[in-house]
């Protein structure tokens, strides 16, 4: 609606009507709406084409040459036991040039900024090898240490690289369908309700963190690489330290949406005896806003 001259709109409502024009925006140019009515009903949608599979190839290499530098150094993440043979390679966003790039992939971030706001950031940058062997991860939500009722507007949420083909042989994600709108951690039996994503080397499965979902047990010789964004609101304590290990080469070469991602201009936690960060300021509005 067009404002009269005797109504002035607020400030924050004029602000949080431009977020949702760049939203929009976005979704249009980069031909995404269908992933978003995918994201509204299943909770989670596929994108093909984020980067070209060569991009795929060399995440691949740099991952699993990253993942033995932690063997030599005995500081190998095991992800189903110490009997397990699947293991994490952790930290990525600091460990190499891709990483940044692969955060900053169009798509994907437009679609995680359609769940999560423009001030979400970075929790963490991990790979997840998975082997033959090891039983299914637990179903879970990635809304960690949250009560039920989760909230509408989830806590966090997820952009999955599939590094090597998805399916149920190979280990693929499993997901409930549209169990994001359930708004709770998932009851014992939601196993049984759950369909692997299946999705060819190249993919991007974005999806709301309020989706129950597990890794599946891989069948097969070889690995399953698949590498995690996962995004959080401002207000949630990130799993990783970015911010902390990141140069400040690293950011300049980067635009300010990286800084912001990786924490660099978070109000909190204070420092130096100061209140907060007054850059951060300017994300105090938005963060209220459940659309984003
Ligand atoms: O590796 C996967 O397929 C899913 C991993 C996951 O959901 C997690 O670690 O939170
Ligand atoms: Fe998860």
């Amino acid at each position: 609606m067009k404002p009269t001259p005797e109504t002035v709109r607020p400030r924050q409502a004029v602000k949080a009507h431009e977020r949702l024009d760049r939203m929009y925006d976005e979704i249009v140019r980069l031909d995404l709406s269908r992933n978003v009515l995918e994201l509204d009903l299943y909770g989670y949608t596929i994108v093909h084409d984020a980067k070209p599979l060569s991009f795929f190839e060399e995440l691949r290499a740099t991952i699993l040459k990253l993942g033995e530098e932690d063997r030599q150094n005995n500081k190998t993440i095991p992800l189903a036991g110490k009997d397990g043979a699947s293991y994490l390679v952790p930290w990525l966003l600091a460990r190499g040039r891709i990483f940044e790039e692969a955060v900053m992939a169009e798509k994907p971030l437009a679609l995680i900024t359609y769940l999560m706001g423009e001030s979400c950031q970075l929790s963490s940058n991990h790979a997840h090898v998975r082997v033959q062997g090891d039983p299914p991860q637990g179903m879970h939500t990635d809304s960690p240490l949250m009560p039920d009722p989760l909230p509408d507007a989830p806590v966090a949420s997820n952009a999955m690289w599939v590094i090597d083909d998805f399916s149920l042989e190979s280990g693929a994600t499993l997901v409930v369908p549209g169990s994001h709108k359930k708004r709770s951690n998932p009851p014992a039996n939601a196993m049984e309700m759950a369909i692997p994503i299946e999705a060819p080397t190249g993919a991007v499965i974005v999806f709301n963190g309020n989706l129950w979902h597990s890794a599946g047990a891989r069948k097969l010789p070889g690995e399953r690489v698949g590498m995690t964004q996962y995004f959080r609101r401002m207000y949630a304590i990130p799993q990783e330290d970015l911010n902390g290990v990141i140069s400040d080469e690293v950011i300049a070469r980067n635009s300010p949406r990286f800084a912001h991602l990786v924490g660099r201009d978070s109000p909190y936690p204070g420092q130096d005896f100061e209140f907060f960060n007054l850059e951060g300021a300017k994300y105090f509005g938005p963060t209220s806003d459940s659309r984003g």
